[in-house]
């Protein structure tokens, strides 16, 4: 590792109160103590008075000055906060200066850092330090990022709790279980004749199911739901015309966005609309209805239903509680399968008994399916309910700051695979060479979430989303 000593500038760019340069490594205190005097500037400020680096105690404020001893200028008033290895963010000896927050001022004092021999931090350089002096693993190096970048209060909350080691800690207890099995495979592969007894397959299999194919199958899910806080949820609402659909966008938004008539066909471009379900955002998007013979304008308009769709996290399938189901219906919820489905059943405040829709057993059994009323506004809140219930992973997660990010959604697949092909190789009984194979593959990629194991470049790619400074 490079064992030279960087600084930058902290804090953002422009004027303000206090601007923070950052110093890691072996020399941040000889060079910082040749270039600071302790104290009110009183015109006595000579190369001879600096104090030695070793007069600087760990976790402590020195107030004084920033000067050039070479040209004897004083560059500005600051504080000195002194953070010495390993009792630091790097783990090396860190020293921060807080300056006053000009331009002109920081880089003045940074380019004389530089000219004492210090070097230009590179962007996340001293999270990078941290990492690869084992402080923080690669997930929590990660949540630094994803804080400074959160703009929502969901997005803080996970960022922090990952930063504290939340999925490191989830993932060192899988790796434990990994290598427990990985441990009595290879003894039977390596020492047959050693070994006592053949290998319980039922209980290895159970052992890897309860302790690493479950809790990756929950992360997995707490991706998607952490996707939706992030980005916000994606919800269509489709149906066949005059079903009550931009009545029902209308009523869940609380305003009329959408033009409501008793005429078919009046929708026909998708309207857009926010609204928070349960603490997720949702864009809502009402579409032109569905149906046989529409117009020109219509059928564009139909076609922009159709791309929505496919983008689309959740479908709200809307039919009228007294108009019997049509061909149409029954074909476009098959065409559903692969997506999260809610049947709302609207117009329940009129009473039709006689023309009841009746919804196919298949569709009651599969998805859930609410009653409501556009109109009079009766089971829209379970509907919210519902459309949050259906995307957010175990509620636990959130707090726990599980939520995993794209990478190591990516690496979890994979370990994914790779522990349930060990398990099929473990049920085929197609020996234990196969399922050590598979074990293996399982581990790397746990050490690649957390960083045990990991190749620069992905290193390079991860920091360059850090600011300089950070
Ligand atoms: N009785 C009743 N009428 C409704 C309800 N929802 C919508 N409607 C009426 O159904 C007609 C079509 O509504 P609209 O929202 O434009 O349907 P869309 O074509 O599916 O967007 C309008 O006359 C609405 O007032 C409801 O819950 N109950
Ligand atoms: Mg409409």
């Amino acid at each position: 590792m490079d064992r030279s000593t960087i600084a930058a500038i902290a804090t953002p760019e422009g004027y303000g109160g206090i601007g923070v340069i950052k110093v890691s490594g072996p020399d941040a205190l000889p060079v910082i103590s040749s270039v600071f005097r302790r104290g009110a500037a009183n015109g006595r400020m000579h190369p001879g008075d600096a104090e030695g680096p070793e007069s600087f105690e760990s976790w402590r404020l020195y107030f004084g000055h920033i000067i050039d001893p070479d040209i004897c200028r004083v560059f500005d008033e600051v504080i000195l906060a002194v953070m010495r290895a390993p009792h630091s963010y790097t783990r090396e000896d860190v020293v921060e200066i807080q300056a006053h927050a000009g331009p002109k001022v920081l880089y003045n004092i940074l380019e004389l850092l530089f000219a004492k021999g210090l070097r230009p931090a590179g962007p996340g350089e001293f999270t990078r330090r941290a990492f690869l002096n084992d402080r923080i693993d690669l997930t929590q190096a990660e949540a630094v990022a994803d804080l400074i970048n959160a703009d929502s209060d969901a997005a803080v909350d996970m960022a922090v709790t990952q930063m504290a080691g939340g999925l490191k800690s989830y993932m060192d207890s899988v790796r434990g279980a990994l290598v427990s099995a990985l441990a009595e495979i290879e003894a039977v592969i390596d020492f047959p004749d050693a070994v006592d007894d053949e290998i319980d397959s039922d209980k290895l299999i159970a052992h890897l199911s309860s302790e690493v194919i479950h809790p990756v199958e929950d992360l997995l899910n707490a991706y998607d739901s952490g996707r939706f806080l992030r980005e916000g949820l994606r919800a269509v609402i489709i149906g066949g015309p005059n079903v009550g659909k931009s009545s029902l966008l209308n009523r869940l938004v609380g305003k009329d966005r959408a033009i409501v008539t008793d005429i078919p066909g009046t929708t026909r471009d998708c309207i857009e609309a926010m609204l928070t379900a349960g603490g997720i955002p949702v864009v809502l998007a009402d579409t032109a209805g569905l149906r046989e013979d529409p117009d020109q304008v219509e059928r564009l308009g139909i076609e922009k239903t159709h791309e929505y769709l496919q983008s689309a996290d959740l479908v709200l399938f809307v039919v009228d509680a007294g108009v019997s189901l049509r061909r149409q219906d029954q074909d476009l919820f098959e065409q559903l399968s692969e997506k999260r489905v809610i049947v709302v059943i609207n117009k329940s405040d009129l009473e039709q008994q006689d023309r009841l829709c009746e919804l196919p057993p298949e569709w009651r059994d599969s998805v859930p399916c609410i009653s409501v009323s556009a109109l009079e506004g009766t089971g829209i809140a379970d509907l919210v309910k519902k459309m949050a219930g259906l995307v957010s992973g175990p509620a636990d997660y959130y707090r726990q700051g599980l939520v995993p990010n794209w990478r190591q959604k990516v690496l979890l697949d994979r370990l994914y695979r790779a522990v349930s092909d060990a398990v099929s190789a473990l049920y085929g009984g197609s020996g234990y060479e196969l399922v050590s194979v598979d074990l293996r593959e399982a581990l790397l990629s746990v050490d690649e979430i957390t960083g045990q194991y990991v190749q620069a470049d992905v290193l390079d790619s991860i920091f360059a989303r850090h600011c300089v400074g950070k």
